[in-house]
Order: structure tokens, then sequence, then C-alpha cells
């Protein structure tokens, strides 16, 4: 499409992804116990977990994908030291959930790192090798190494993946989208609480020619890349 003869065409929304796969990394957002089962984040804020659980076998697969081309993955986790000292009160005592960020819960300390809720789901799990980032906040740059990371590795291309579409997810992909990645979300390995914020967030990112990225679903991937 770009005319460059390395890239791979992806049947995507609203035009095909121009893939470089030297050039290309696996983003998993948050795919962490924390927002998956019951008695974490996700679920002390009222949430009814169906819709993400669901995804889990897909962000699976899309990870066994990238793991036979070998090409890079990056884990994310969102999580907050133990004296929450990198958590804003701001973000703690909003609302009014059943457990905040840092008291006890049925899996540990809600949010907190290196608690047992605060893991990424045992089928998702980061192989030896494969990049993992505490995130303190939605998006997957603010206070992290990441824009380093990706620099040093040369990646310009980002496929996305995990939870939840519009928050972590949208907002991550809008931070690289501003950096100058080249971004494509898996719609069927990515999921919000609300099915209907997860339609908006598809629409909002590949409207107006793709204005944060692409969308597209793991089978179109998956073909694309034999
Ligand atoms: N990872 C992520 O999206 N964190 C959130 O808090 N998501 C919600 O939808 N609450």
């Amino acid at each position: 499409m770009s005319g460059a003869p390395d890239r791979i065409e992806v049947a995507a929304s609203p035009f095909p992804y121009p893939l470089d796969p030297a050039h290309t990394a696996l983003v998993v957002i948050d795919m962490q116990r924390d927002f998956v089962e019951p008695g974490g984040f996700g679920e002390t804020l009222g949430n009814d977990l169906s819709p993400v659980a669901a995804i889990v076998p897909t962000v699976a697969a899309l990870i066994a994908l990238f793991r036979r081309k070998q090409w890079p993955i990056l884990h994310t986790r969102e999580s907050h030291k133990p004296d929450l000292s990198d958590c804003p009160p701001a973000k703690r005592l909003r609302g009014n959930p059943a457990l905040r960020i840092g008291d006890e819960g049925p899996m540990g300390r809600i949010l907190v790192r290196g608690e047992p809720g605060n893991a990424i789901v045992a089928t998702c799990a980061p192989a030896p090798g494969e990049i993992v980032i505490d995130k303190p906040g939605k998006g997957m740059f603010y206070a992290t190494e990441v824009g380093e990371i990706l620099k040093e590795r040369g990646i310009t291309h980002l496929v996305f993946a995990g939870v939840t579409t519009e928050v972590c997810v949208q907002t991550s992909m809008r931070e690289a989208n501003d950096r100058g990645y080249e971004c494509l979300l898996i719609e069927d390995a990515t999921a919000s609480y609300f099915p209907r914020f997860k339609a908006a967030a598809l629409d909002m990112i590949r409207a107006q020619g793709a204005i944060v990225g692409w969308t597209t679903p793991l089978y179109a991937l998956s073909k694309a890349l034999g």
C-alpha cells in the first residue's frame, strides 16, 4: 500500500494497515487479575466482569502469534508502589468503590505491585524475555520507560490488545499515536465492562481517516501474517 516492499498489508478499518514486520511490537495492556477476576479493582468499581473475562483466550492466541513470529511483546500492568507514593489522592479517593486502591481485598491489596491480584492472568502471562512495564496511570508512556524501550528497539508499529478499551487501551494508543507510532487495535482482543463504550472507542479510533489508528479482528491479522 505504501509502496515499501517489506510492508505486509493487513485488512483493517478504515483502510488496510501497512504492517512493518521488522519494526512491530505487540502491546498487551493490563490483562491482570485485578481487572478480570472477582475481588479485584474492576469489580470494586461495581463492574460486570464478563465482557472482559471473555477475551482472555483471544488475547492468549494473539500473544502466541507474536511468539511464533519472534516479534517483541510488551505487557503492561496498572499498579502502584506499596506506599502508594505514585497514586495521586485524586485517583484513590474519587467515587465510592467497595475497596479503594491499596485496601486489602481477597487477592491482596487492590492495584498494588506484587500482590496476587496485580498479576497478569496465567494464560496471558509474560514469557522470559518479554517486556513487562508497571504503570501508575492509564496511559503506558506516563511515568514509565516505554518510550525509551521502544526507541532503543527501533519499533515504529504497535499492535494493541487488552483492557479496558476506552480507558487504558485507548489512552495508551492515543499517547502512542501522538508520538508517531502506527497503531493497530485487535477488536476481539480488547474489551470494556461496557460493550457500548468499546464500540464507541473503536469508532472514535478509526474515524476521520484513522485519526488515532486502525482496528481489525485477530483472524485478519493472522491471515495476513500467514
Ligand atoms: N486498565 C484499565 O483500563 N484501567 C481501568 O481502570 N479501567 C477501567 O475501565 N476502570
